[in-house]
């Protein structure tokens, strides 16, 4: 017996969102039905909506929320009706090899949630005649409502301004973890990003947060690059305009910065990366590319200057443990939440928010729906 809710729905790569009833069914074993509260609109959704990153359509998308728990499903433990949840666009089966490893970014689940399904392989959610809609990373927050697994919904408290704690979700995880969780960056290190957006100025913020004593962003747009000033940034560069080598050369007295993280997803800026470090530096891929791209780089460096080159999926998270992390660096007013904020509107203003986006004008659009 399944309910109806309104989402956005997008029915091919390259459409546009479209607002519809769609069925949900109730929550299976180990899920939970959530009301969003606020989404935020981030590249990757638009990555998806544009066919730049794969994915099944027709897709209900958005992937970065805050939500209250509505109805809990059989064999779900820790969740009450009322209760506030950040959800994660990965969730954690607690039983997988990597999940039992420590590393439970790398959840099995994952594979089938990353093309729309449940972690079980079905659907919860149908267009009006009755043919099968799927949910970006089973979260699909572009809606009213969602079914979700309960492993992806980690409860926060309710007194928390929705709008900035919905960015938790991803950008805030993705960024400020590749800082702390991958890279692991020390106090003193000097620190350069390649792209500011959503995510990259979250990358900003834990470079600062982490320690760093000099932080150069780089970005084509200079209101990001004001942004990730406000937010730690010691220098920024425009790459059209200069050459952040030389920038960077300066700043570190011609080594090289320790740390060069990957905010884009594409090959060229991921290689200037690679020569943005310094012998025995890290490049952190984060921007994730479109599926063809490579990455080239002079092999010889690597060896002999012990140069690394490490991938950071949702910033190495476990949810569990950095969502209250992120929640007492807030707290504590060291993340910066208000300012990533640049909007707010409608399920229907979706186009819009995803044009602001696309255009450099947006950070973040928050979806109240
Ligand atoms: N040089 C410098 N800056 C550039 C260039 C360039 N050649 N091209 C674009 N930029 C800047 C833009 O001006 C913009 O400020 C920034 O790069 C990109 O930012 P946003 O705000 O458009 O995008 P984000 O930050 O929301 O997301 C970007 C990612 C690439 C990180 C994102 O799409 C992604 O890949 N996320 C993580 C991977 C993943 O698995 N995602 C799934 C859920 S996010
Ligand atoms: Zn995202
Ligand atoms: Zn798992």
């Amino acid at each position: 017996m399944s309910d109806t809710t309104r989402a956005a729905v997008v029915r091919e790569p390259g459409g546009s969102f479209e607002v519809i009833e769609i069925r949900l069914d109730p929550p299976a074993a180990g899920e939970v039905e959530v009301r969003i509260l606020a989404t935020g609109v981030c590249h990757s959704d638009l990555s998806i909506q544009q066919g730049v990153i794969p994915a099944t359509f027709p897709v209900v998308l958005g992937h970065e929320a805050v939500a209250e728990v509505e109805i809990v499903g059989p064999e779900v433990a820790g969740l009450e009706p009322g209760d506030r949840v950040v959800l994660s666009w990965i969730p954690q089966c607690g039983r997988c090899d990597y999940c039992r490893r420590g590393e439970p970014q790398l959840c099995e689940t994952s594979s089938g949630t990353m093309l729309g399904r449940q972690p079980d392989g079905s659907l919860r959610r149908y267009l009006p005649d009755g043919s099968p809609l799927y949910a970006m990373t089973a979260l699909g927050t572009f809606a009213e409502r969602a079914v979700v697994p309960a492993s992806a919904a980690v409860p926060v408290s309710s007194e928390l301004p929705a709008e900035q704690v919905a960015l938790l979700g991803c950008g805030v995880l993705t960024g400020v973890g590749a800082v702390l969780n991958t890279a692991q960056v020390e106090p003193g290190s000097a620190v350069a990003v390649l792209g500011v957006g959503g995510v990259g100025l979250n990358v900003v913020q834990g470079a600062r947060i982490a320690g760093a004593s000099a932080i150069v962003a780089v970005d084509l747009n200079e209101s990001k690059l004001e942004l990730a000033r406000h937010l730690g940034a010691s220098h920024t560069v425009r790459p059209d305009v200069d050459d952040p080598r030389r920038t960077v050369r300066e700043v570190t007295g011609g080594s090289g910065v320790d740390y060069a993280f990957e905010v884009i997803g594409r090959p060229e800026t991921a290689r200037t990366a690679f020569e943005l470090i310094r012998p025995g530096g890290l490049a952190v891929m984060v921007g994730v590319p479109d599926v063809a791209a490579e990455l080239k780089i002079p092999l010889m460096m690597m060896v002999t200057q012990e140069r690394r080159v490490a991938g950071s999926l949702y910033g190495s998270s476990d949810v569990r443990r950095d969502v209250p992390r992120m929640l007492d660096l807030y707290a504590a007013g060291e993340l910066d939440l208000a300012s990533l904020v640049t909007g707010t509107a409608g399920l229907e203003d979706l186009d819009d928010a995803a044009a602001r986006l696309a255009g450099g004008e947006a950070v973040r659009t928050v979806i109240t729906p």
